[in-house]
């Protein structure tokens, strides 16, 4: 059985981004890449998050009470929303670089890429900052069903060749792939939990490249 998933708590401020004690995986993408509705998919309801076909409708930082796991998923307003101000633009990523590098209970961002887009810059500058900063990535593919089986096995192939990490392949709208993302995020979160009791394997878990990917971030 899948997680329950329920909205706890919502920042504004910087200052209550950093101070979450709590183990939590945020969920980052362009504006539109569909944070909200994978959300909602996962947990299985149609209006936990609002979505939008508008970009730019998640203006605050939800946090999403995970249980029984006991960790949060944190769903970011989108990077790159054409039709921001400049500076709006320019303080939100701010305002992310600092959650991303700052936040000490941060396990690991879960990256949202549109599986119908080639890598974008955005995307990739963002991958190569928080792998600089040391942090955990979780590629994860979105609106699946818009594509077809070779547009997404291309894709994965490209984003593991950048982050030497496989894309998690999903679609909000036939939930393609939700159950697996569910396991991954899980075992990010709470890798000793996900070992099945074994105190020994605690901590591990496989998301390492083969290879130094390239990353000159
Ligand atoms: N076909 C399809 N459409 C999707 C999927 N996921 C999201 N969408 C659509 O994409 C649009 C944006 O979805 P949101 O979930 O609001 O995207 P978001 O990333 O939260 O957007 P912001 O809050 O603006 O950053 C909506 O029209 C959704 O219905 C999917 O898996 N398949
Ligand atoms: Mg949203």
């Amino acid at each position: 059985m899948n997680p329950v998933l329920t909205l706890e708590t919502t920042a504004y401020t910087l200052e209550q981004l950093i101070s979450m004690p709590e183990a939590q995986i945020a969920l980052a993408g362009r504006s539109n890449v569909g944070k909200s509705s994978l959300i909602n998919a996962l947990a299985g309801r149609k209006k936990l998050a609002k979505v939008s076909s508008t970009p730019g409708k998640t203006r605050s930082v939800n946090y999403y009470k995970v249980s029984p796991h006991n960790f949060y998923l944190v769903d970011l307003p989108g990077y790159g929303y054409a039709r921001a101000s400049h500076s709006e633009r320019e303080k939100w990523a701010h305002l992310l670089e600092r959650y991303l590098v700052e936040c000490r209970s941060l396990k690991a961002l879960a990256l949202l890429l549109d599986s119908r887009l080639e890598p974008q810059a955005l995307d990739k500058n963002l991958a190569s900052f928080a792998r600089t900063n040391g942090l955990n990535i979780v590629p994860v593919l979105t609106k699946a069903d818009k594509c077809s089986q070779r547009e997404r096995a291309n894709r994965q192939n490209e984003w593991q060749e950048l982050l030497g990490t496989r894309p998690v392949v999903t679609s909000s709208s036939n939930r393609y792939g939700i159950d697996n993302l569910w396991r991954v995020l899980v075992e990010t979160a709470v890798p000793q939990r996900a070992a099945s009791g074994s105190e020994e394997n605690a901590g591990e878990f496989d998301q390492e490249p083969q290879q130094e990917a390239d990353n000159n971030g």
